[in-house]
């Protein structure tokens, strides 16, 4: 399942997750059995494989008809077969997609899944950087068995109209495999039910279909309040043809001056960063492992997550809507050389990924922001330029969430009057000296000078490295679990006691591996400033991080 629900009770979904066969293209090649989903590298043969390879299996259909191949993601780069036909492309790892077959025949079929996380000029958005891309199709596949017509996804929206009620807004993408008329979709959601008629589609049309819904007495979804409701749609005609199910929540984020208000309160980000990988798993964490983490995040007195830098797993948000934890989503993009920013391939590469975010992502309450572009190029014309573009793509996508960036252009951003929350990278006392009271502050003043003011501002990365098990205590050297824990001390309070900062997200939860490339910049070829090792064995700052954040109230 690529959700922690079932998305449908009318369509039939078969889960494709299992082993499946893996081929490397490459001379004296083999044949490996390998778990779907899955990152190749943990067959020892493959340890170190970065190429091209194929991941073959075969699917028995009962009847003629439709279907639809879902793939929750691939790492990085897709070409889907089907009997050898190519029917499907998709470019990178943290979005999901879907390949619809107007009509395959009964009996049975081969798919094969040509999949390449190679570093090349193609790849912008997978380029050598601080963290790991992974080979394999690394979230779960499903196959579904449509009719005529079938609901391509949903958008729903919460309006509050007054105390606990709403106007529940959705919109309803309905595609045509053959042509429809006379068609109708039902929708209900927390007690409250509508309907409306499907324009008559020719096949291959989709369309977008209205309804709003007025609901009463909703428990709100707020910070370790996970309230959630399904919110279910029913395509029709002639009786049910198909069916989509969400959860969503009902809640109101807003950007007041320079306060971020959940549900009208004033909200204190105790955030951490968070990339997908784990030691054991990689990228391909199962549900468990995302709990288990989110289990420490809790425990540590956090409130918030940021999935730096790339959509989540729509499984690991699942977890969080129901744990009432805030999340800071951000689109595909690392820090990337100024030939890669600058590329026209680039841009169509992250108006992709923003629109497959978004469209796939919209209806989680957990999300209260959108990121974009990590420390990119906010320093010139040119980068302005791609900000002001990607910005306004992200609000008309959605017009209900505020937008940010995390900076690291001290002193020289350019774009900080575009976005509605302001967002800075800072690493005091482990890659400079400076008191993180005093940078913080002079930072502060600069940006409310330069496009901040009157907006909030977030701390979007702070800490420090630590060797797991390395410990000095009496020198406490940079590297030693003592000195990470110090800095995060300093840098921690001192933040939190300044009332110009909304607050922060520790750089990083877990270790991770890094490309072989960055190898150089990090010892054991891994960024060693999680809390916690890769295999979540708590360091040091685990303790002063719990320490710190419980001690601060989530609302203000
Ligand atoms: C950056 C970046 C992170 C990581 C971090 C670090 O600010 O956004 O991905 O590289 O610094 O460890 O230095």
């Amino acid at each position: 399942m690529q959700r922690l629900f079932s998305e449908h009770e009318v369509r039939p979904v078969e889960s494709l997750d299992g082993v499946w066969s893996l081929t490397p293209q490459k001379e004296d090649t083999e044949t490996f059995h390998a778990l779907v989903p899955g990152v190749w590298e943990r067959i020892p043969a493959l340890a170190r494989f970065r190429g091209i390879a194929d991941y073959t299996r075969t699917i028995e259909i009962p009847q003629d008809g439709p279907v639809l191949l879902r793939f929750g993601g691939v790492s990085h780069t897709a070409r889907v077969f089907l009997d050898e036909r190519e029917i499907g492309r998709h470019y990178s790892a943290f979005t999901g997609f879907s390949i619809p077959v107007p009509r395959l025949s009964a009996g049975v079929h081969r798919i094969r899944v040509e999949v390449d996380d190679r570093y090349t000029e193609e790849s912008c958005l997978h380029v050598p950087n601080d963290y790991m891309t992974y080979g394999g199709i690394t979230r779960p596949v499903e196959l579904h068995h449509l009719r005529g017509a079938y609901i391509d996804r949903m958008a729903f929206h919460a309006m509050k109209t007054g105390e606990g009620s709403f106007e529940a807004r959705v919109r309803i993408f309905v595609s045509a495999l053959e042509d429809l008329d006379g068609a109708s979709v039902s929708v209900s959601v927390a007690g409250g039910a509508g309907t409306a008629v499907v324009p008559d589609l020719k096949a291959g049309d989709s369309v977008p279909v209205d309804v709003c819904i007025p609901v009463q007495n909703v428990r709100l979804w707020d910070i370790h309040e996970g309230n959630l409701y399904a919110l279910k749609v029913v395509l029709c005609k002639d009786g049910p043809i198909d069916d989509l199910i969400d959860r969503v929540g009902f809640r109101t984020v807003e950007v007041r001056g320079e306060d971020i208000l959940l549900n009208g309160r004033k909200v204190r980000i105790k955030g951490f960063n968070r990339h997908e990988d784990h030691g054991q798993f990689g990228c391909a964490m199962p549900v468990q492992a995302m709990m288990d983490d989110l289990q420490m995040v809790l425990d540590m007195g956090a409130n918030s997550i940021r999935t730096s830098h790339y959509p989540n797993d729509p499984r690991f948000l699942d977890l969080c809507d129901e744990l009432g934890i805030l999340v800071w989503e951000e689109n595909h993009a690392r820090a990337l050389p100024q030939p890669v920013f600058h590329s026209e391939r680039f841009a169509e590469q992250c108006r992709v990924c923003n629109e497959e975010m978004i469209f796939q992502h919209v209806n989680h309450p957990a999300i209260y922001v959108w990121g974009l572009l990590n420390e990119c190029e906010s320093e010139t014309e040119f980068g302005r330029g791609v900000y002001q573009t990607q910005i306004e793509q992200l609000h008309a996508l959605d017009p209900t969430r505020p937008v940010t960036f995390a900076s690291c252009r001290f002193f020289k951003d350019v774009c900080l009057d575009l976005v509605d929350i302001a967002s800075f990278n800072i690493y005091p006392l482990w890659y400079n000296g400076e008191s993180p009271a005093e940078l913080a502050n002079r930072l502060f003043a600069w940006m409310d000078e330069n496009g901040a003011k009157g907006k909030p501002i977030i701390i979007s990365e702070i800490g420090a490295g630590a060797i797991a098990g390395f410990h000095d205590p009496m020198q406490r050297p940079k590297w030693s679990e003592e000195r990470q824990a110090d800095i995060l001390e300093k840098q921690l309070v001192d933040i939190h006691s300044l009332v110009r900062a909304s607050g922060t997200y520790i750089w990083q939860f877990a270790d991770v591996k890094v490309s072989e490339e960055w190898a150089l910049h990090r010892p054991k070829a891994m960024n060693n400033k999680g809390i916690v090792d890769m295999y979540r064995s708590p360091k040091l700052s685990y303790g002063t991080v719990k320490r710190i954040y419980s001690a601060l109230p989530d609302k203000v």
